[in-house]
């Protein structure tokens, strides 16, 4: 993805309705000289940098509006490049003739996150900080705000910057060997090697790790809501969402296809999947909508399993832990055992009869009792995932893909330190793995990958 940064770009950079002001954005080498053709007021191309100057925009003589341009000279810009924010009044006509002007003058409509892009391409900011400006936009809470904010700042850049610098020293280690390899020389001390490969995995693996934790945090955690027909699942579901989201009846397999919703609990993003109740069943639809529901099981990350204190025994919950076992485990997923219906039941006695279960929570969905102590358990089984803490926490598919191709060729080098193969072999591998963290904060790019990053950006970002 080239930006032929001899361009100068414009686009809008708010939001796409009606609204009190928006903003314009121009970037490049001749953004002061366009606005100032088209501004009424001091002479743009005469004012400091972090300026900010009232004028009109007039189009001939004709006013088109009153506005405020704020004046960035590069490189101490976002892009990098001079940059002019034009705030005028936020009405879709004035916004398009103010651009029009604009692209009139000579400047260019920018394409999908070419803002951005020229702030990596002039270093303003890595690639792994240029894709949290993007997940910083689409936050939705606290959460994932904190995460994208953290690496916006930096600090996963820091970390993958760290991983490279050792690797960079041990590969210079190797290298020099290589260059004296006629006179059968050792610089580098095997065992020291050995070491530092296990420490940059052990980064590496951290980094990794963490992947799962942070990509349910940036996305949502996912939560299956399964159980009998009739156990009140959808009732349940309705209850956290607080709206009549699914359709609750007395009738065994109302819900029949997976119902999704997200609510936030504690500044989490939560991803409820409410599910076709589980039973053999020669209805058709309702035997694929089971199908589904074993299959969410497995990609969950915590499923609550619903059942109706009125009709269960301890003894037939045990068979379903045990079934839940296998799928439960692929993902690694938690479960949460939940009685309802117990506004039917003494509670107490309920509680005696199923003594050997751990944590269980005892609800009734339908009178809303013990239904935000299940949300809290919730934010607690993920908070206690280590969540809470301040660590750096990948968060992006592309990165940890990247650091776990990273990390193999580490394996290869170590492997090939312990059954002595040369060391050119071992530098090959070092290389390899020193290329994947580069992807990582864009030292190592290619179109594709550019393309792929940007497009999928907002224009005027
Ligand atoms: N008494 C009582 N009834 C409840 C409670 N929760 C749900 N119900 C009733 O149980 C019936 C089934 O509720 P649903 O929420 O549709 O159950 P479901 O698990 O989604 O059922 P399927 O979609 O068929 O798998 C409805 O008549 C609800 O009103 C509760 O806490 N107490
Ligand atoms: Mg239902």
């Amino acid at each position: 993805m080239h930006s032929n940064t001899e361009d100068t770009i414009c686009a809008l950079a708010s939001g796409s309705g009606p609204a009190a002001i928006s903003v314009i954005r121009i970037s490049g080498p001749k953004a002061i000289e366009i606005c100032n053709t088209i501004f009424k007021g001091k002479d743009l191309n005469k004012v400091d940098s972090h300026t900010i100057h009232f004028g009109t925009i007039r189009e001939d003589d004709v006013l088109v509006d009153e506005v405020l341009v704020s004046v960035f000279k590069g490189p101490n810009s976002y892009t990098g490049e001079d940059v002019i924010e034009l705030s005028c009044h936020g009405s879709p006509f004035i916004r398009q003739k103010i651009i029009n002007l604009l692209l009139d003058r000579g400047a260019r409509s920018a394409n999908a996150g070419e803002f951005t892009l020229r702030a990596f391409m002039n270093k303003k900011m890595d690639l792994s900080q240029a894709e949290a400006v993007a997940d910083l936009i689409s936050s939705e809470s606290e959460a994932s705000h904190k995460l994208a904010m953290q690496q916006m700042r930096g600090g996963f850049s820091s970390e993958i910057g760290k991983l490279r610098e050792e690797l960079i020293n041990f590969a210079s280690l190797i290298e020099l060997e290589l260059d004296f390899s006629e006179e059968d020389v050792e610089f580098a001390d095997r065992s020291e090697l050995k070491d530092l490969i296990l420490k940059v995995h052990k980064l590496a693996q951290g980094l990794i790790e963490s992947f799962k934790v942070g990509n349910v945090l940036k996305n949502g955690v996912p939560v299956v809501i399964a159980g009998k027909p009739n156990a009140g699942k959808s009732t349940l579901l309705n209850q956290i969402l607080k709206e009549e989201r699914a359709i609750v009846s007395s009738v065994e397999g109302t819900t029949r296809d997976t119902i999704e919703d997200e609510a936030v609990l504690n500044g989490v993003i939560f991803r409820f999947i409410d599910t076709a109740g589980i039973r053999e069943t020669k209805d058709e639809v309702e035997a694929i909508g089971v199908k589904k529901t074993l299959e969410q099981i497995e990609t969950a990350a915590i499923v609550v399993y619903m059942f109706d204190v009125n009709t269960f025994t301890p003894s037939t919950l045990r068979d379903v832990i045990k079934e839940l076992e296998e799928p439960l485990s692929r993902n690694g997923a938690k479960l949460l055992l939940v009685g309802n219906k117990i506004d039917q039941k003494d509670e107490e006695m309920v509680r005696a009869q199923y003594k050997d279960f751990d944590d269980m929570i005892l609800i009734s969905a339908k009178d809303n009792q013990n239904v935000e102590k299940l949300s809290n358990k919730l934010v607690d089984l993920i908070e206690t995932q280590e969540v809470s803490s301040s660590d750096v926490m990948v968060t992006n598919s592309r990165h940890y893909e990247a650091l776990t191709k990273a990390d193999a060729s580490l394996m290869n080098a170590l492997n090939g330190l312990e059954t002595g193969i040369t060391g050119d072999f071992i530098a090959m591998d070092i290389r390899q793995s020193l290329h994947y963290l580069g992807e990582i904060t864009g030292q190592i790019t290619s179109d594709d990958l550019l393309g792929n990053i940007f497009s999928n950006f907002c224009i005027g970002k």
